[in-house]
């Protein structure tokens, strides 16, 4: 794959509807570029579905929630499609068993991208004769689309990551080149005010559709009482992971919840999820990426831990003295203390990061501490490094609705709101989330034990 292939294309990011759509259409494809015929099959567990499923499923939700509500006369690519590739929209009819999405061999993968292209086609003959000012419903409903394809983007990668590791041929995705990585440096403390901040997405008045967009589970805006606190200035690293598993972290109870101890214990973890001790594949730790078996950098960000790894790493950090008083940040800390880092270091007024444009699809160790001047004569601070693009970021905060978050009526009002228990909402996106799909309102949320996405640890604490 040439190094530009999955960068966000400029379309993405600055164009109307009908060119970002086949922009993001286009990029989904392109990420099966390195794929044979068998590698789109395979579901290797329940939580991870073959791509052909997600090539067909992002396909199946234009057809329901764009094309069959509102472009006059269409027909079904396949009638029998939507019982196959809906996903979990209870109220939009029967659906194909979740954990046997693996074990279709019909429709073929050559007839699932006839069906992909006969609905991008479909699409663009749509929004040909679309005016996204006389329709701003419907061109929610299509902005809503472009960033369910993008999710399920990322999906896709975590979802090849752990089919290809299942596999004893370890299988390269794409090859990445080695690096010297430099030590980040110990962990510094940023300082955050304390006071009342508004938090959650507030929709400005703009023109644009993708200006205004976010997901519902971001709203409504709403103030939070902020505590005096403090958050780690980078990245728990691999190598501080660690001193954690050669404290051994893993086999004391003292640093676990009941649940994550019982968890750890049932599925026998000793270490992060694809990590493999020295002896296994060789004579040092290695652990399993999209390029294949490497050695594990201790400069990089630590990344497949689950929620309850990543708590039980902050009580021994503070217990052990590596950090004292480190936790989690609450998404509201997190939230707040990344406003000063979003506005405006990249081109695109983002903020700096891997994310899947750059291509290296494995995180990137900490660049050099900065430092940035306080306002009005405060001292200087450290800078916040790594809060986008690199890992997904545990908070302590329980994924429920914002105050007063009503959920859509409807099949689409099953998007985010029913999954509102027994998760926990992570920030900031990984190396494998589109730049274009992220913001500092961004809530994602995932089961406490879940460690196939590219999921780390931030610390923070009480000052
Ligand atoms: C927000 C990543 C948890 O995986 O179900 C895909 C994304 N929502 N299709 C998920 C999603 C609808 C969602 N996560
Ligand atoms: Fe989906």
């Amino acid at each position: 794959m040439p190094a530009t292939l999955l960068e966000t294309p400029e379309a993405v990011v600055c164009s109307s509807l009908s060119a970002r759509f086949a922009a993001v259409r286009a990029q989904t494809e392109h990420l099966c570029d390195p794929l044979a015929t068998e590698d789109y099959v395979v579901q290797a567990m329940e939580d991870v579905s073959p791509t052909k499923w997600h090539l067909a499923h992002t396909t199946w939700f234009w057809e329901t929630f764009v094309l069959a509500e509102y472009a006059e006369g269409y027909e079904l690519h396949d009638a029998r499609y939507p019982f196959l590739f809906n996903s979990y929209y209870v109220q939009a009819g029967e659906r194909h068993c979740r954990a046997q999405r693996g074990y279709l061999s019909r429709p073929t993968v050559q007839e699932v991208f006839a069906y992909r292209h006969a609905v991008t086609e479909a699409m663009q003959d749509f929004l040909a004769g679309f005016d996204e000012r006389q329709r701003p419903d419907v061109a929610d409903v299509i902005e809503i689309g472009l960033h369910h394809e993008q999710q399920h983007q990322e999906l896709m990668l975590t979802d090849l990551k752990y089919v290809f590791s299942v596999n004893p041929l370890r299988p390269v995705y794409r090859s990445r080149p080695p690096e010297e990585s430099a030590d980040p440096g110990p962990l510094a403390w940023v300082e955050q005010a304390p006071g009342v901040t508004p938090i959650g997405f507030e929709a400005p008045e703009a023109e644009t559709t993708r200006e205004r967009f976010h997901f519902d589970n971001e709203a409504p805006r709403h103030r939070v009482y902020l505590e005096p606190f403090a958050l780690a200035d980078r990245l728990v690293t691999a190598g501080e992971m660690m001193y954690f598993v050669e404290d051994g972290g893993y086999a004391r109870p003292e640093f676990w919840l009941s649940e994550g101890w019982a968890t750890a214990q049932e599925e026998g973890w000793t270490c992060p999820f694809y990590w493999e001790p020295p002896g296994v594949n060789s004579g040092t730790w290695e652990h399993f990426t999209l390029a294949g078996m490497r050695p594990i950098d201790p400069h990089e960000p630590v990344t497949h831990v689950s929620f309850y790894e990543a708590d039980a790493f902050a009580r021994w950090a503070d217990l052990s003295g590596f950090a004292s008083g480190a936790r989690l940040a609450s998404e509201a800390e997190w939230e707040a203390a990344s406003r000063t880092v979003w506005n405006g270091t990249t081109a695109d007024g983002t903020a700096p990061g891997s994310y899947v444009d750059r291509g290296r699809l494995h995180p990137a160790p900490a660049p050099e501490a900065g430092w940035v001047a306080g306002g009005d004569g405060a001292p200087a601070a450290p800078a916040l490094r790594q809060m986008f693009g690199e890992v997904w970021q545990w908070t302590e905060s329980a994924y429920r609705p914002f105050p007063g978050y009503r959920a859509a009526p409807g099949a689409l009002g099953e998007y985010n709101g029913k999954f509102m228990s027994n998760k926990m909402v992570l920030r900031g996106g990984s190396v494998a989330t589109p730049q274009s799909h992220i913001r500092p309102t961004y809530r994602n949320f995932f089961p406490l034990d879940a460690t196939w996405q590219f999921t780390g640890i931030r610390l923070a604490k009480s000052l």
